[in-house]
């Protein structure tokens, strides 16, 4: 059966101008231990344009998420805080600065976590599903949702092609952090694909063991009906406890997949012999696949979890037949992942060549080159219906670099947020990107 080429477009999530360490996220080890440290978010957004820059000189479709509005003063409000902006900063800072704080996340700029995205091929009714994810987890990121989905509404209004969901109902038994926890197998982006849902926890369960599992069992079951994938098409399979427990608060720090490719920690899932057998017996017809399983004796889970190997990007790139791992600099630090991406690329195996990228900033939040992406996969009558404003060139990525020299601090402390001026600073900063993208409407 003939079907529509399609690509796989990334949509990264460009790193606003409140990126700070705020200590937030509990289970993610990176977040934990670089609290109160003073950020750059001017570095950290310019490593950022520098990665979208690198995949799209490859000959990549890069696509960008600008940052949302921060402070979010309609978080501040709905927790009580009234008056005008001064006063409501101030309110916060002096009777609720973890509040503040978390009105401040740029955590948006993981965009794996944004929302989970279904191609046209594998639903029932042919469109694009999209969910944003309620991150209702995490207090800081709870607050995401209705901004995320109102820009994803704007890029994917077309109701032909695309259909956008509502998030899932906010409480943890739906706990939902999209597409980190998502993977799509498939033979070609545009054929269709077995998609796996990885999930945490059980619905009444909060925490499953030390630390805690994001993502619940309900939502992920949720969002197949939602996107109307078949159910011999979708899998629903269980993180390792042990993973969870080592800081892997997404299963995206320890797996990836790529088309027919999985690449992953083999403490990643729960029972990974039958995890296996189960994707063969449902992809007969679909694809082959290949495995990529790295052993705990080879890379032990820690320094999985430490470099943030398994939180790495595979592209394939025009001018390679095989895949390219887009891998943070921080492999290199460690002996064993620097040892492992030397053996990676010496076999005829899936990935023929790595390359590493800085994206330093982010990593002391505990987020990788793959934490900054939305993966799309778009055949080009879906590209087309998309706004163009957010797919990038390099005359765009030359705008939003400038646009962040002149408008990012190079040095952000937690005791900032209390200034009304750093508050406005950041609402010009956003609105200038959001004209570079085309998207004043959302200022
Ligand atoms: O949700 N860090 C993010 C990192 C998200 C990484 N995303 C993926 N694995 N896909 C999180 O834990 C830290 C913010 C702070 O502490 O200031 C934070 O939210």
């Amino acid at each position: 059966m003939s079907h529509p080429v399609a690509h796989e477009v990334n949509f990264d999530g460009l790193i606003g101008p409140s990126h700070s360490f705020g200590g937030m996220a509990d289970g993610n080890i990176a977040s934990t231990h670089n609290e109160g440290h003073v950020s750059n978010p001017r570095q950290a957004a310019l490593q950022g344009v520098r990665k979208m820059r690198q995949l799209l000189n490859a000959g990549l479709i890069q696509g960008v998420l600008p940052p949302l509005p921060r402070p979010n003063f309609d978080f501040l409000v709905a927790a009580g805080f009234h008056g005008t902006d001064q006063q409501i900063i101030s309110a916060a800072a002096t009777q609720a600065p973890g509040l503040l704080k978390a009105a401040y996340s740029a955590s948006p700029m993981w965009t794996a976590n944004a929302a989970t995205i279904s191609p046209s091929a594998d639903t029932t009714d042919g469109r694009v599903h999209i969910t944003p994810a309620n991150l209702s987890s995490m207090l800081h990121r709870s607050h995401e949702q209705s901004d995320t989905t109102a820009l994803l509404c704007s890029i994917f209004e077309n109701e032909n092609h695309f259909a956008v969901h509502s998030a899932l109902p906010s409480h943890q038994d739906f706990s939902d952090e999209g597409a980190a926890n998502h993977i799509r197998l498939c033979k070609q982006h545009g054929t269709a694909g077995l998609e796996i849902f990885i999930y945490g926890r059980e619905p009444g369960e909060l925490h499953n063991h030390g630390f805690p599992a994001r993502q619940s069992r309900l939502a992920s079951d949720r969002i197949i009906s939602a996107h109307q994938l078949q159910p011999d098409r979708s899998l629903l399979w269980q993180q390792s406890k042990r993973a969870i427990d080592a800081g892997a608060f997404h299963n995206d720090v320890v797996c990836v997949g790529h088309l027919d490719t999985l690449f992953f920690h083999e403490n990643a899932f729960d029972d990974p012999g039958r995890f296996l057998a189960q994707i063969r017996q449902q992809s007969e017809d679909l694809f082959e696949l290949h495995t990529i399983m790295v052993r705990e004796t080879d890379v032990p889970l820690d320094d999985a979890v430490k470099s943030y190997l398994f939180n790495s990007q595979i592209v394939q790139t025009p001018d390679r037949e095989r895949f390219v791992l887009i891998a943070p600099k921080d492999t290199q630090a460690i002996e064993t992942t620097n040892n492992f991406c030397k053996e990676l690329v010496k076999g005829n195996g899936p990935i023929e060549h790595v390359e590493f990228v800085d994206v330093r900033e982010s990593m002391r939040n505990g987020g990788g080159p793959a934490c900054l992406r939305l993966r799309v996969v778009l055949t080009s009558a879906e590209l087309e219906a998309a706004h163009s404003g957010v797919i990038l060139d390099n005359d765009k990525l030359d705008q939003l670099e400038q646009a962040i020299t002149e408008h990012y601090r190079d040095r952000v402390e937690i005791s900032d947020f209390a200034d009304i001026a750093f508050a406005n600073e950041c609402r010009a900063a956003r609105e200038s990107i959001l004209d570079i993208v085309s998207l004043g409407s959302l200022a």
